[in-house]
Formats: structure tokens, sequence, C-alpha cells
């Protein structure tokens, strides 16, 4: 039979086919570290056969992500250069990163405004998990999903808001922050709208290094707002630090946001220094 891994805890796994749920014991045969939630599998007692992946993440463990949705709410406080960084990531492995700004319960206009100003170039949606407010990105759950964003931004709450019934743990914001420690921790995929999304822990797919995998003169063309400017650099080779610079010109005229711009130089110099996260 032919399904896919909804979920691991310890050496079980479930795998989803046709509807039903099957958890085997992956001791023995299988070896336990090679099958990941997200994973396509053919299986009758055991996982006989793994899928070739679209991509893996390593933190969270999770194969095959379609989308990422990238959750901002207004408090927890935004990392704009964690966004930008997980923008690249996404670009890097094939994934559609998605802007969700959830709590817009308590968000103003002018954080919105400059969030869907920044990120012009991707879809943007507008949540608010306390008001039940989730269609938006129920309608946009297709083929394996997975949230990303900073502990306390709403993931769990979105996912129970969009299940309508409390299926994931949800933490207390203050609490978090005094013992700094996430709610969520095993990871499993729950079939919501037309597909699955994952609900993982804090920002800790960012424990990934860009560095192995970008060089800094790669850096600017993971940014899709940065494209046109990049058209009148005097050199080819520019990092668009200094000189004439077409993007540099851009951020001057109001054109590239100068937020996206100044992080984009922080991450530039991570990678100069080979301590990019
Ligand atoms: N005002 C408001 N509060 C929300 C909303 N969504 C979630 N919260 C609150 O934010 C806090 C954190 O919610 P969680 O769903 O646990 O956050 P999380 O992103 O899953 O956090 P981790 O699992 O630690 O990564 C809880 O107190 C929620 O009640 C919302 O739309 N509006
Ligand atoms: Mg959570
Ligand atoms: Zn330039």
């Amino acid at each position: 039979m032919q399904g896919l891994v909804i979920k691991k805890n310890a050496t079980l796994f479930s795998i989803e086919s046709n509807n039903h749920i099957y958890v085997l014991n992956a001791m023995g045969k299988n070896k336990e570290g090679g099958i990941f939630v997200g994973d396509k599998v053919e299986f009758n007692e055991s996982i006989t056969k793994v899928y070739t992946r679209k991509n893996l993440l390593i933190r969270p463990p999770l194969a095959n992500i379609d989308k990422m949705f990238l959750v901002i709410a207004l408090k927890p406080k935004p990392d704009f250069v964690l966004i930008d960084k997980m923008i690249i990531y996404c670009m890097l492995n094939n994934i559609e990163p998605i802007i969700v700004i959830n709590k817009c319960d308590i968000a103003d206009n002018l954080f919105i405004k400059e969030i869907e100003n920044d990120y012009f170039f991707l879809t943007i949606l507008k949540t608010s998990a306390k008001d039940g407010d989730t269609s938006s990105l129920k309608e946009q759950i297709y083929g394996i999903c997975a949230f990303a964003g900073q502990s306390a931004v709403g993931k769990s709450s979105l996912i129970n808001s969009m299940l309508g019934y409390q299926e994931t743990s949800i933490g207390d914001i203050s609490k978090k922050i005094e013992r700094g420690k996430q709610t969520t921790r095993i990871v499993s995929l729950y079939k919501i709208g037309n597909g699955y999304i994952a609900d993982t822990a804090g920002f800790s797919m960012l424990d990934l290094s860009l560095v192995s995998k970008i060089t800094t003169r790669e850096l600017s063309s993971y940014y899709p707002d940065f494209i046109k400017a990049r058209e009148e650099c005097k050199y080819r080779s520019c990092l668009h630090e200094s000189g004439e610079c077409g993007v540099i010109n851009y951020v001057n005229n109001g054109k590239i946001s100068c937020r996206r711009y100044r992080n984009y130089l922080k991450i530039l110099n991570e990678l100069k220094d080979k301590t990019c996260y």
C-alpha cells in the first residue's frame, strides 16, 4: 500500500492511506532515522519503500513541504531578519513562502501596512485565531504545509481554530517567556482543507545554516524585490553595499524597503563571517 507518514513518535509511525490511519512500529527492518513525517511510503507490515523527496527539513524533521506559512504577530515582536532568512530558505528548498499576520484582533493598521509593503512579492494572509478568523488560511492549505514563526505567535491556535476543536497544546505567552520553552514538540501533520499542515515549534527551523548553501554573491538573487534594481548596478558582482548601485538607489527612492535592505546587509555580513544561522 501507499501512504503518507503523518506522525512519528519514537519508533511508532502513523501512516495515512485511503482515509485510514495505520500505526507501524518501525523497529527492526526499517532504519528509524531514515523515515520522516511527510514521507510518501510503501508499506505492508513494515515500511518497504520511501519515495524520493522534494525536500527535507532537519529541524523540525519534515519532508516534502510544499508551502511554508511564516506567522507574524504584533506580539511577540517579529524578528524580520529571521523572516527574511526563512524566505531565502524556502526559495532554496522549492517551498512557497506565505506570510500570515495572526492576532489581527490586536494588530494596528501601521503594522499591517508595513508588512504588506515589505513583502508585496508574497501572498499575505490576515488571521485571528482568537476570533476564529482563519478561513483565508484554510483555503491556502494544499499539499504538505508547515508553520514557521516565533514561539507564541499563535501557530497551534491557528490549527485549533481551523480544526474547530482543541487538538494541539497552546501555551501562555508570559509563562513561555519566563521559561523560554516552546509548547509544541512532536511533529505531526493535521488534515485540513485540501492538504496537511504540520504544527511546529518556534523558529527552530532557523537552526539552519545558510552558509553552506549560498554565497555572498548569490544572496541578492533570493530577493525578488531587488530584481529590477539590480539591473542598474554598475558591476555584475555588486554586493549592493556601496558605489554605483541600483539597489541603493531604489532604497533611497523608497522603491525598496529600508528594513529589507538593512536586514539584507546583516545577512550579507553574517555570510561573510560564515556564522549565518
Ligand atoms: N489576541 C490573540 N491572541 C492569540 C491569537 N492566537 C493565539 N493567541 C494567543 O497567543 C498565545 C500563544 O499561542 P500558541 O498557539 O501556543 O503559539 P505557538 O505559535 O503555537 O507557540 P509555540 O508552540 O511555542 O511555538 C496564547 O496565549 C494564545 O491564546 C490571536 O489571533 N489573537
Ligand atoms: Mg505551538
Ligand atoms: Zn548593487
